[in-house]
């Protein structure tokens, strides 16, 4: 290769630069799902920003910088939904927003924006204040009611294969955005000394097989029989059980390492615990473009029929050997 090939090699590209060289291959490439592309990026820096900075204060807390404490003290999950909304209001791309921490449709009053975003700002809220990795998720379609008009609940229930994008941010040990628009999972890492996100991996392929499960073994008896024949196989097979208590996390472990991720309907929640809209349907989208799977036990996640905003759904999902064979207990 020579030098010049070098330099011009992909990765390593900035996220802005990037989305401009897909923008042709963008359905719809009129720019208004690149600038919501930047937006959601945007966002994420403020996120991880505030993530960094919460433990600082908390244990400072002396700073006396304009409120900050006070944001401090209200939960970092809602200080992102707080930011999100507020970088989606001001991008003029979305017409309407659906989040796990608000139960009905919050509307941008920008009627003329063409897309909708479901989101889930701050996933694995368990993990929030004891700084282990946590992460945000959010789905994107174009509406289907008129421009010009306010968005319905319609625009949002058009199921999981009419996403135009997908994506989640983890802030983990670096700050990594991973999204795909239908051609493919590309990944980019957060540098914070230079405020860009820069691409790391094109066209992510997830391994077919893998060793690695990951559920909460505490449910163990209270999930369905078909989840706890698979899970006690897993263990005859000496698989390593991960489980981070974010699903961003060990989603993310799993699809470049190989493995599998469980939430089987349980007594608590026997529909499944997970969010169909903001935290399953994106991540499915993630999961087929690279290789992977992901099913409810009985039909892909993409295809669940969405009645309802905050509608939850048992997940199995990654490398697509391990999804079938687990869904062979179901
Ligand atoms: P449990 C976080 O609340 C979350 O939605 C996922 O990020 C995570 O995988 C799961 O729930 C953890 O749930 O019931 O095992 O604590």
């Amino acid at each position: 290769m020579t030098n010049h090939e070098t330099l011009v090699s992909p990765v390593g590209v900035t996220l802005d630069r990037f989305i401009k060289r897909q923008q042709s291959s963008l359905p719809f490439a009129s720019g208004e799902l690149s600038q919501l592309l930047r937006d959601i990026a945007l966002a994420g820096k403020i996120i991880n920003r505030e993530i960094n900075r919460a433990g600082l204060v908390d244990i400072t807390g002396a700073f006396g910088m304009e409120n900050v404490q006070g944001e401090a003290q209200q939960k970092l999950d809602v200080i992102a939904n707080v930011r999100f909304i507020r970088a989606l209001k001001n991008g003029g791309e979305v017409s309407a927003i659906i989040t796990e921490e608000d139960e009905g449709i919050i509307y941008t009053d920008n009627d003329e924006g063409k897309y909708v975003v479901a989101i889930d700002p701050l996933d694995g809220s368990s993990n929030i204040d004891v700084n282990v990795s946590i992460g945000t998720i959010f789905s994107i379609y174009r509406r289907i009611t008129p421009t010009g008009t306010k968005p319905t609940i319609d625009d949002f229930l058009q199921g999981g294969r009419s996403q135009v994008a997908a994506g989640y941010i983890l802030y983990g040990s670096s700050t990594i955005l991973v999204y795909t628009t239908g051609q493919g999972v590309n990944t980019f890492t957060y540098e914070n000394s230079l405020g860009e996100y820069f691409l790391s991996q094109t066209d992510l392929k997830s391994p077919e097989d893998g060793s690695i499960y990951s559920v909460n073994e505490g449910y163990y008896n209270s999930f369905v029989s078909p989840a706890r024949a698979y899970i006690t196989n897993c263990k005859l097979r000496d698989y390593n059980s991960r489980y981070i208590g974010s699903l961003v996390a060990d989603f993310h472990r799993n699809l470049l390492k190989g493995g599998i991720y469980l939430y089987p309907p349980s007594k608590k929640h026997p529909k499944g615990k997970l969010r169909l809209m903001y935290e399953c349907y994106p991540l499915a989208f993630i999961a087929e473009q690279a290789g992977a799977a992901a099913s409810d036990g009985y039909q892909d996640i993409l295809d669940i029929e969405p009645t309802e905003l905050h509608q939850r759904t048992p997940m199995i999902i990654g490398s697509s050997e391990m999804v079938r064979d687990a869904l062979s207990y179901f």
